[in-house]
């Protein structure tokens, strides 16, 4: 499918409209591919964080929600902070939220008028969902909302090589 790039490489350099950060619930920044984005893309993300926490979520952002901010210093003009399932607290829903992640994370895009976006591996670092599970629900919940949707582009970003190899191996009879 030509609406999906698969790569190696930051997120942060990524020149699309939008790169989706795997935040946690308390949108301040945090470790892994979180922490370089609020590193490289400076204080105006964290500001408009904070705010979302103050006007819309005291509580955190629920896990599989997704909000839209600025991007700083970063060449993209937004970043979407989703929260991902946590692996070994998830249960039966992890498939579920991991795909709401994608979803709502697509969905946001689209309402603040992107047409491409990137997405790290969401969940599958300090989180620790198995790589070739998420592969999957990664794969098939952005395929299927690609189908109505032929004007957007989805990059998925791996930090390695490896990790990208395990993906593509993972949806490689389904291409
Ligand atoms: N570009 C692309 N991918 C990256 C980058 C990067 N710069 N850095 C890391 N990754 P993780 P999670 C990959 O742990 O599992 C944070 O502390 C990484 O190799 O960043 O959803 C948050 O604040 C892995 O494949 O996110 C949360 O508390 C993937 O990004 C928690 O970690 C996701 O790994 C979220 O954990």
């Amino acid at each position: 499918m030509d609406q999906i790039i698969i790569k190696t490489g930051d997120i942060t350099e990524e020149n699309v409209c939008a790169i989706v950060n795997a935040a946690n619930s308390s949108l301040m920044g945090g470790g892994g591919v979180d922490g370089a984005i609020h590193r490289a893309g400076g204080t105006q993300i964290l500001e408009a964080c904070r705010k979302i926490r103050k006007e819309q979520y005291p509580d955190g952002l629920p896990t599989g929600e997704a909000v839209a901010t600025p991007a700083g210093n970063l060449p993209a003009k937004f970043v979407i902070h989703t929260v991902g399932p946590v692996y070994h607290l998830c249960g039966d829903n992890c498939a579920l939220l991991l795909a709401s992640c994608y979803t709502n994370a697509l969905k946001i895009a689209i309402e603040v008028g992107c047409k491409d976006i990137a997405f790290p591996a969401i969940s599958t670092g300090i989180y620790g969902y198995p790589k070739v599970e998420a592969a999957h629900i990664a794969y098939e919940t952005v395929k299927d909302l690609l189908k109505e949707r032929d004007d957007m582009k989805v990059s998925f970003v791996f930090h390695n090589n490896e990790d990208k190899e395990i993906f593509l191996k993972t949806i490689q009879e389904k291409r």
